[in-house]
């Protein structure tokens, strides 16, 4: 694993558990982590139950031992680490956004379908996919329980950076993360509406916004918040994305991510209505989904709360009895699982780096929608 932040961190915690509450048909040993700081890494090791600590990335991704690199590292990098690993036949597992650039998105699906041969699979880490409310919704979508879909609202907010003097930090810096709001939490509700519905974004129109242009140097970071320090520096992403799309299926969309919304922790949410009903989700109620069906009488009709914890509901089984409810790291369990069983299984795991290349292209549409008055932008072109 390359990086030990925050990612790093839940990352860890997943291959530590997965093997321990899931039957898996491989064992995941944790190697080796990577991190330029050796003190801090050989912290970060003894912490999170890795192995050994390397400092330099090249030195791992070739080395015998090692099968997959799960890289946690900010987005300027995916590209030339995944790729890297792939060339030397590892399997790849990137947190989203894959990267930085439609053109980076590009070179890393190239590079995938060239170890393909080698039996290397590749994966991005959308991991919200896995909580197992969102994969009984798309479930739901797929047994036609809301009817043909129409039109999706989603909304990805939170309030990290609504204090004007919270610190500058990597993601903040355009070389680093590629965008703000946009591709940090914005690529997750793309991803994930598009898982849920099956269907993709084929136009946006989109308005970025950045409202505070300056924030004080970051001091001191403990790889999950930091301290301000003396300077003051540039900020060169958004703070807010919004933007209207246009659905494969007919169906139109309104999305909305932000880091400036008071109050909003990690609200993300999407309603989904079709032809027949309309389901409901809110991540800050994770074990919930809410479904409305329009074939019972009015009378008697309004959203059914189904609690998400019974044992046939997805990924469930493997844990507590009903009402006991899971919590934000159990996705990157389920996503774990879910890499072992497809390198195992010899299947492609989902999302693949095509579906991670796609989101960049919604990403960049809305990028250069914003940059043209929100001029409606085909996605791809
Ligand atoms: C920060 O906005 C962040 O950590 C994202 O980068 C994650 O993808 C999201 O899950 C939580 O918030």
């Amino acid at each position: 694993m390359i990086g030990y932040a925050f990612m790093g961190r839940a990352h860890s915690q997943a291959w530590r558990v997965a093997p321990r509450f899931f039957d898996l048909p491989l064992e995941p040993r944790m190697g080796l982590l990577v991190g330029r700081n050796e003190a801090a890494a050989t912290a970060a090791a003894g912490r999170l139950g890795w192995a050994e600590v390397e400092t330099d990335w090249r030195r791992v991704v070739e080395r015998d031992d090692v099968d997959l690199v799960d890289i946690c590292t900010p987005g300027d990098t995916h590209a030339e680490i995944a790729a890297a690993a792939l060339r030397a036949g590892k399997h790849v597992l990137v947190e989203k956004p894959m990267a930085n650039s439609v053109a980076e998105a590009e070179a890393m699906v190239a590079a995938a379908e060239d170890a393909r041969g080698s039996g290397a699979r590749a994966m991005v880490g959308f991991t919200y996919r896995r909580v197992p409310a969102v994969a009984l919704a798309r479930q739901l979508v797929a047994e036609g329980r809301i009817g043909q879909v129409r039109q999706v609202r989603a909304q990805y907010l939170q309030d990290w950076l609504a204090d004007d003097e919270a610190p500058l930090s990597w993601r903040l810096d355009k070389d680093r993360a590629g965008s703000g709001a946009l591709g940090d939490i914005g690529a997750h509700i793309v991803d994930l509406t598009e898982f849920v519905t099956g269907e993709r974004y084929v136009g946006v129109s989109g308005m970025l916004e950045t409202f505070v242009h300056e924030r004080p140097t970051a001091g001191s970071s403990d790889g999950l918040s930091s301290t301000a320090g003396t300077g003051r520096g540039r900020v060169t992403v958004d703070d807010a994305a919004a933007f209207t799309a246009r659905l494969s299926g007919g169906g139109t969309a309104v999305l909305e991510a932000t880091r400036v919304a008071w109050g909003r922790k990690n609200a993300m949410r999407f309603e989904i209505s079709g032809s027949t009903g309309t389901l409901a989700f809110d991540f800050e109620e994770m074990n919930i989904l809410h479904h409305y069906d329009a074939s019972t009488p009015a009378c008697d009709g309004g959203f059914r709360r189904i609690l998400v914890t019974e044992s046939d509901h997805p990924y469930i089984a493997a844990w507590w009895p009903p009402g006991h409810g899971l919590g934000y790291e159990h996705g990157f369990t389920h996503q774990a699982v879910d890499l072992v069983e497809a390198i195992a299984g010899g299947h492609d795991p989902a999302p693949s780096f095509a579906d991670g290349l796609h989101v960049q292209q919604v990403l960049a549409a809305v990028e250069r929608s914003s940059t043209a008055q929100g001029a409606f932008t085909a996605v791809g072109d």
